[in-house]
């Protein structure tokens, strides 16, 4: 390839993501530090939602997508538990307003089933005030497990395929997409995963397939907006391969 073309592309850096997903983990870790309550960590955490949300929404990402209770989460003690169900709540109570203010839509994937009725309904009246909000996405994963979200897709495609609504024949990545709750989501270009764990334990499986990974040491409750922008500038330095030659190029 001609060097004033290679030069070309190191040159250009790539647009600001559009959907960005963080595990958010390191709560507990955080209050242990301190010698606190493991649930006064999750409330820090819950505090530092609203100042990671209130960025992404300032600086213009279209989706942010937190992992906020995992289908693994259950084996933690019940009060603990107990303590987690009531953040959507406490959340809300305080920054509903503010998120109606600033255009954000609110949105969960998961299983809300297996969740207690009050937890479900105060977050389903946050989706149902802000469905109408045309500014950020705010994805909250809750009772979500990737391979969970893959076995009810399959369920329902299968279902469907056996109603002769699908011909398997016919069945393509575009067609999964469609089964995932994530069905009108793009896919993450950006995937964070904070205090020390190099794992993306059964978040967002099939969508992360080509995202940026990014780990950092720092708790998730102390993870600030400066880290993330930088963050967000080495993804756009990152060139982006399709498995082989860059994305410009194609
Ligand atoms: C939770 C705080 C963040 C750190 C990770 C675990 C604890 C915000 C929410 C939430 C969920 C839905 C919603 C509004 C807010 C939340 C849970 C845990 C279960 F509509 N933070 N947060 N939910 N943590």
């Amino acid at each position: 390839m001609f060097g004033w073309r290679k030069q070309k592309r190191a040159d250009k850096e790539r647009a600001l993501p559009e959907h960005i997903a963080i595990i958010m983990d390191g709560n507990g870790r955080y209050a242990k530090e301190r010698n606190r309550p493991r649930i006064n960590g999750h409330y820090e955490g819950m505090q530092n939602v609203k100042k990671i949300t209130r960025h992404a929404s300032d600086i213009g990402i279209k989706y942010l997508t937190l992992y906020a209770f995992s289908t693994e989460n259950w084996s933690r003690p019940q009060n603990e538990i107990s303590y987690l169900m009531k953040l959507p709540g406490d959340f809300l109570s305080t920054f509903l307003p503010e998120l109606i203010e600033k255009n954000v839509r609110v949105l969960t994937i998961g299983s809300p089933e297996e969740l207690p009725d009050y937890t479900v309904k105060t977050v389903s009246e946050a989706v149902e005030k802000t469905q109408d909000n045309t500014g950020l996405n705010l994805v909250f994963a809750l009772n979500y497990g990737g391979r969970d979200e893959l076995v009810q897709a399959i369920r329902s495609m299968s279902a469907d395929a056996v109603a002769g609504a699908i011909d398997p024949e016919d069945i393509s990545q575009g067609t999964i997409d469609q089964y995932l709750m994530t069905r009108n989501i793009p896919e993450p270009e950006m995937m964070i995963r904070t205090s020390g764990e190099y794992r993306l334990s059964n978040f967002l499986l099939w969508q992360s397939s080509y995202s940026e990974l990014f780990f950092t040491d720092t708790f998730w409750p102390e993870f600030a907006t400066e880290e993330l922008d930088l963050m967000i500038s080495q993804y756009q330095k990152r060139s982006r391969r399709f498995g082989g030659i860059d994305e410009e190029e194609v």
